[in-house]
């Protein structure tokens, strides 16, 4: 099945599914999948992973010390189906399943606001198993706050205003999979990308609460989930931002998405929203937020994570780790959501195409499409955004020539004055912050 073989399961075995795998040598397999070996007989050993597995059938594997090594749990393998992500729309590509990764292909990506079932998954590690809200606190710390502070959902709710934003959350490895020579990690496609309401609380606030020294640098937080390799002393990842864009109106602590409980793999029951940043900076099943007297040094901060090279090199090079600077705000970038990729259209009438632009902390001045691979650009009708850092709708009637083969390529400009590169932007080591513009195949009949 085209779709088995799409799913993925670890960074070093990404062209293969998930049976494929383990019909090779299902203990190896083991090893690949829970980055440690099992005892032939049992799963003694890598509980941990066990947990995850758990996670995504939705549920504990109640004998789990029993189940052999190399079994692959029921659930996926009498389906010949891929598996889906509970609370998950079952179009959703699985990029990797352990720890899970799923983009949205870009045409369910049409609404104006991302419905829950549609936004991307991006772990880093183990999810915390049936967390509980009633009994999740949040605590504030670090060198620069004035004084520490524990909060449960509850007082967060009844201690500070509730507001609602629309935030686009853009994973800083979106349309990785175009760089060439590939770059290491999940091979994005477009789709690490969502713009849903988010309501919660003001960071600023909580963080005006418990008092901020003079010399706070950065915000970072930490959060519930657990290492791949089950060491309890690592976070899978644990990033920020500069004190300034935390206290940015629109930063957020949030509970609710679209008015609803967050899924369990958006970071329920509690996340940072950090809107038009890396989506990395939005800590997710947040526990804990530091208030740091210098740059954030917490698990991929630092090395090549989510950082590109200061000035820009040959594609291939390798950059030396002082090299490599933090990315910051997300670049200006557009998407066709619909049509669909390949739609066949009749040449009697307009087609009305549509979709959406961001551009980190700026907002978009103007989109164009062109039907003659950039020979010539027609401006769309732009909407503006519902709030700073919200992506924003466009939309344009396209009229073609002839019968044939076209595609439709969009370009948005933002307010700074920067716009999209036609062909990849400049190439790093990681694959951070494709935004070339995004193409489809339209066939006029
Ligand atoms: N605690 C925690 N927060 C996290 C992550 C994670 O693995 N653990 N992944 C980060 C990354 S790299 C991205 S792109 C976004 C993805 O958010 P989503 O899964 O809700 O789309 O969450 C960020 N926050
Ligand atoms: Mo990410």
């Amino acid at each position: 099945m085209k779709k088995q073989a799409d799913k993925k399961i670890t960074e070093e075995t990404q062209q293969i599914g998930i049976r494929e795998l383990y019909a090779e040598d299902a203990v190896a397999a083991d090893l690949k999948v829970f980055g440690r070996r099992s005892d032939p007989f049992t799963r003694r050993g890598f509980l941990s992973g066990l947990g995850a597995m758990g996670a995504l059938l939705g549920g504990e594997i109640v004998f789990g010390r029993y189940m052999p090594a190399g079994l692959i749990p029921a659930a996926f393998a009498e389906t010949t189906e891929a598996f889906t992500i509970p609370g998950k729309h079952p179009g959703l590509t699985i990029l990797n399943d352990r720890p899970l990764n799923a983009e949205t292909p870009v045409h369910l990506l049409d609404d104006a606001i991302t419905p829950a079932d549609k936004l991307f998954v991006r772990n880093n590690g183990i999810p915390p198993v049936n967390p509980d809200p009633q009994s999740w606190s949040l605590t504030i710390d670090g060198e620069s706050v004035l004084k520490s502070k524990t909060y449960s959902i509850a007082e967060l709710k009844a201690k500070f205003e509730t507001v609602s934003y629309q935030l686009t959350l853009e994973c800083g490895g979106n349309g990785r999979s175009e760089f060439n020579p590939p770059a290491k990690g999940n091979q994005w496609g477009n789709g690490a990308v969502g713009c849903p309401k988010w309501t919660g609380v003001r960071l600023a606030d909580v963080l005006n609460d418990c008092g901020t020294k003079s010399d706070a640098v950065y915000v970072a937080y930490h959060g519930a989930d657990t290492h791949i390799s089950g060491a309890p002393d690592k976070e899978p990842i644990s990033r920020g931002v500069p004190i300034a864009k935390a206290l940015q109106q629109e930063s957020m602590i949030a509970w609710a998405l679209n008015d609803e409980d967050i899924p369990l793999m958006n970071g329920y029951p509690l996340r940072m929203v950090i809107g038009g940043w890396p989506a990395s900076t939005s800590g997710k099943w947040l526990e804990r937020i530091s208030i740091r007297n210098k740059v954030h040094d917490g698990a991929k901060m630092l090395g090549h994570a989510y950082r590109v090279p200061c000035e820009p090199v040959a594609p291939g090079s390798t950059v030396l780790d002082e090299d490599m600077c933090i990315i910051h705000q997300m670049p200006v970038k557009s998407l066709v959501t619909y049509p669909k990729s390949g739609l066949s259209h009749k040449l009697d009438k307009p087609l009305a195409v549509r979709g959406h632009a961001w551009a980190g902390d700026a907002a978009i001045d103007s989109v164009y499409t062109s039907i003659d691979f950039g020979q010539s650009w027609q401006q769309a009708k732009l909407n503006t955004a519902v709030n700073h850092n919200a992506w924003q709708r466009w939309l344009q009637q396209v009229s073609f020539p002839k019968k044939g083969y076209y595609e439709l390529w969009v370009r948005a400009t933002d307010t700074n004055g920067h716009s999209q590169p036609m062909v990849l932007p400049g190439w790093n080591p990681k694959g951070y912050l494709n935004n070339a513009c995004h193409r489809i195949a339209i066939k006029v009949v």
